[in-house]
């Protein structure tokens, strides 16, 4: 009798025990924290201005983290993968030094 894709029990054959023991290992992407740290120089609304447009935060959250980095000198203000967290460093840092602010945007692998 010829093997077929249309025959269930060649198809079972073939599967069975397969999958669970190659089961890819399929390793989660690492994430990067991006830190804003404080300085005394920018002024306390630029960085408001910075976390809404480059980090979509609302006014009140914004300003919130505004003052936490303000206090405690740094802060995380997201999370993301290598690429979208080198993006908002560098929209950060060129957006700082084009308004002449000494501000400071990192990444640090979490
Ligand atoms: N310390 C600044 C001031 O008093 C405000 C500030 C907050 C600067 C957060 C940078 O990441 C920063 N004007």
């Amino acid at each position: 009798m010829p093997a077929t894709m249309s025959d269930k029990k060649d198809k079972d054959a073939g599967d069975t025990g397969v999958a669970v023991a190659t089961r890819a290992k399929t390793k989660r992407p690492p994430l990067y924290k991006v830190m804003l740290l404080n300085d005394d120089f920018t002024p306390m609304e630029f960085v408001v201005h910075v976390l809404e447009r480059f980090f979509g935060m609302s006014h009140a959250q914004a300003f919130e983290l505004m003052l936490t980095v303000h206090k405690k000198g740094v802060a995380v203000v997201g999370v993301f993968a290598f690429e979208i967290a080198e993006t908002k460093v560098g929209q950060v840092m060129d957006f700082a030094r084009r308004h002449q602010h000494p501000l400071q945007c990192t990444m640090e692998k979490e």
